[in-house]
């Protein structure tokens, strides 16, 4: 079907902290220099591109339990909670390239502060739902969604840099594509909170275009709100999009990533979307970097209209000789 075409901001994070590798704040980067604007421009949608945050260095910011650089980390997320909830506040769908997952913090934060309804769609290998507690790392990056979590009030401690937030996301709200390295704590806390998760085995066993059925109606079926989709590149499976810091096999292939971005544009609803965790730094060739900077620009593009059936807003009629 066809939607109004909105206009669209993009918000460049480069920021690392969430995480102990380097190169991951040049993503923003490399995702434009794969031609990001240009796509998005011959799609039928205003393009305004807000160029990068600039994040701050913080001096002193020693660890909190096991945790690395939690000030840093927290007034980014602060930062670009502003930018987000701005953004959205004009009228624009946002489209934020980090960096580092630990941004998804404050793109849904910020999002939140304009559509205290949303939903988020988190596609990735990862939960990203850890506690300090729960932590084999440490990096804040796999603790994303326990921020937002109203269910894991209690079992958050207080982390320095984060006072300005508080939970507000119901675990209902939330589903998950693409799962299939999932730590021990974060399957019992899955488990406990009765979250909607499709992993890699349930796209096997059901196929993309069921979960995206399930998905959507899950999330959906009761009102049409705001769709929040938090993209990690490592979703994808590591032939594909190689230059990410924690890439797993097995994972979604170019067809099932399409599709999926696909199904969230047909809805009308996608209000702010994430593309996060690529890494030109650790990609082993140019080519592998280049790739998956493309594939990056393909899924968002994708999201935000483009499609494989073609389309045709120049077109009137059947161009005649003469
Ligand atoms: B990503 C791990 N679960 O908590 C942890 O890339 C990996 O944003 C987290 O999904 C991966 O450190 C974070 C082992
Ligand atoms: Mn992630
Ligand atoms: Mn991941
Ligand atoms: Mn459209």
């Amino acid at each position: 079907q066809q939607q109004r075409a909105h206009s669209v901001a993009i918000v460049g994070a480069p920021f690392s902290k969430g995480q102990k590798r380097r190169g991951v704040e040049h993503g923003p980067k490399a995702i434009r220099d794969a031609g990001l604007v240009g796509r998005l421009s011959s799609l039928d949608c205003p393009v305004h591109d807000f160029g990068d945050l600039n994040f701050q260095h913080l001096d002193k910011d020693e660890h909190f339990m096991q945790v690395p650089f939690p000030r840093t980390v927290g007034r980014a997320n602060q930062l670009l909670s502003s930018a987000v909830s701005r953004a959205v506040g004009a009228g624009h769908t946002c489209v934020m390239l980090g960096g580092d997952h630990s941004l998804a913090i404050g793109s849904v934060e910020g999002h939140a502060q304009q559509c205290p309804n949303l939903c988020l769609i988190w596609v990735d290998a990862h939960a990203d739902i850890n506690t300090p507690l729960t932590s084999p790392s440490g990096n804040l990056h796999g603790q994303s969604v326990a921020f937002l979590l109203k269910e894991l009030r209690d079992k958050m401690p207080n982390i320095p840099g984060f006072s300005w937030m508080k939970p507000f996301l119901s675990s209902a709200d939330l589903v998950y594509i693409g799962l299939r390295d999932v730590d021990p704590g974060e399957h019992y806390i899955l488990k406990n909170l009765g979250i909607q998760y499709f992993t890699m085995r349930d796209i096997d066993r059901l196929g993309i275009p069921r979960v995206m059925e399930v998905t959507l109606d899950h999330l959906l079926g009761r009102k049409q709100r705001p769709i929040h989709l938090s993209f990690d590149i490592d979703a994808f499976d590591p032939s594909l999009a190689p230059a990410t810091g924690t890439p797993v096999n097995g994972g979604l292939t170019y067809r099932e990533g399409i599709y999926l971005t696909e199904e969230i544009h047909n809805t009308g609803l996608l209000s702010v979307m994430d593309l996060v965790e690529v890494n030109p730094a650790l990609g082993t060739s140019r080519e592998a970097v280049e790739a998956t900077a493309a594939v990056a620009v393909d899924v968002i593009a994708s999201s935000l209209g483009q499609t494989r059936e073609g389309a045709h807003v120049a077109f009137q009629e059947i161009p005649s000789p003469t």
